[in-house]
């Protein structure tokens, strides 16, 4: 499946240009919920890779952040984030990406995940690797949680749903060196398989937020499962990326919450 990524990398480029015209001149908001919305830049890079994925792969079915579905009968679908990271881009925060995986079913085997403003094309197709800006790439040797750097994110429902992962929050503020909430799903993933971060989980996940983001960091030599330990993590809607070696203890912590072991200090 590598044949699709300089195809994927371009439109991806195409979409990156756009959100950045519009990089801290965000002017049209449209709230979607409480805390979530959509600017006018997520639609046009939207617009943008649809057109161009449909004119180039007119077989393969997509799903989109903003559209929706749109149909195709072969075994292929795109999912696409236009901007991974909406929260952020809005408030002129610098870290959002571009997003586009490939599915068989429900196995990613082709993905890129483009950081425009720092010029990150995080790119992966199945049994070939991981790159970024064409480079191999590795996740990170660490194998001891207790000095684990970790991220994790919270669902747009985080007001009204009980389980809003707050409390693993704290459960694994205690137990590892520290834990990020840098608001983009495709970012954690891409850092987690470049060995920025050792690993990141999240409830209430959407396909084209880690559909890109689970396969590469499984090409750079870590692991993609729900939080559950499920390696069909995508119908699940919950992740745990990992370097391989924290997988187990990430997911006891999961498991067993407050009663799981803390480290010794
Ligand atoms: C975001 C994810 C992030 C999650 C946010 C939101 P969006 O995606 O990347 O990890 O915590 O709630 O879902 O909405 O910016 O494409």
């Amino acid at each position: 499946m590598s044949d699709v990524l300089p195809i994927a990398e371009a439109v991806a480029r195409r979409a990156g240009a756009i959100v950045m015209e519009g990089f801290g001149r965000v002017h049209r908001v449209r709230q979607k919920g409480a805390i979530d919305f959509v600017t006018e830049f997520d639609h046009r890079s939207e617009e943008v890779i649809v057109s161009a994925l449909q004119k180039e792969f007119p077989d393969h079915a997509i799903l989109a952040e903003e559209t929706g579905l749109h149909p195709r009968t072969g075994e292929y679908q795109w999912v696409v984030d236009p901007i991974d990271g909406t929260t952020n881009f809005a408030h002129g925060l610098p870290l959002f990406a571009i997003c586009l995986g490939l599915l068989r079913g429900n196995v990613p085997v082709a993905g890129v995940i483009y950081d425009p403003l720092h010029e990150e094309m995080y790119c992966a197709a199945l049994g070939r690797g991981a790159t970024l800006n064409g480079r191999p790439i590795r996740v990170s040797s660490q194998a001891d949680l207790g000095q684990a750097f970790l991220a994790t994110g919270f669902a747009y429902d985080i007001r009204t749903n009980p389980r809003n992962n707050l409390a693993q929050f704290a459960q694994f503020q205690l137990r590892t060196q520290g834990v990020r909430r840098l608001g983009s799903a495709a970012i954690d993933c891409a850092w987690t398989a470049l060995g920025r971060l050792d690993g990141y989980w999240e409830f209430g996940i959407e396909p084209w937020d880690v559909a890109a983001g689970g396969l590469l960091v499984r090409e750079a030599g870590g692991r993609a499962t729900s939080t559950d330990g499920d390696e069909d993590f995508l119908p699940t809607g919950t992740i745990v990326v990992s370097n391989g070696l924290l997988h187990e203890q990430i997911l006891r912590v999961l498991r067993e919450g407050d009663t799981a072991p803390l480290p010794e200090q």
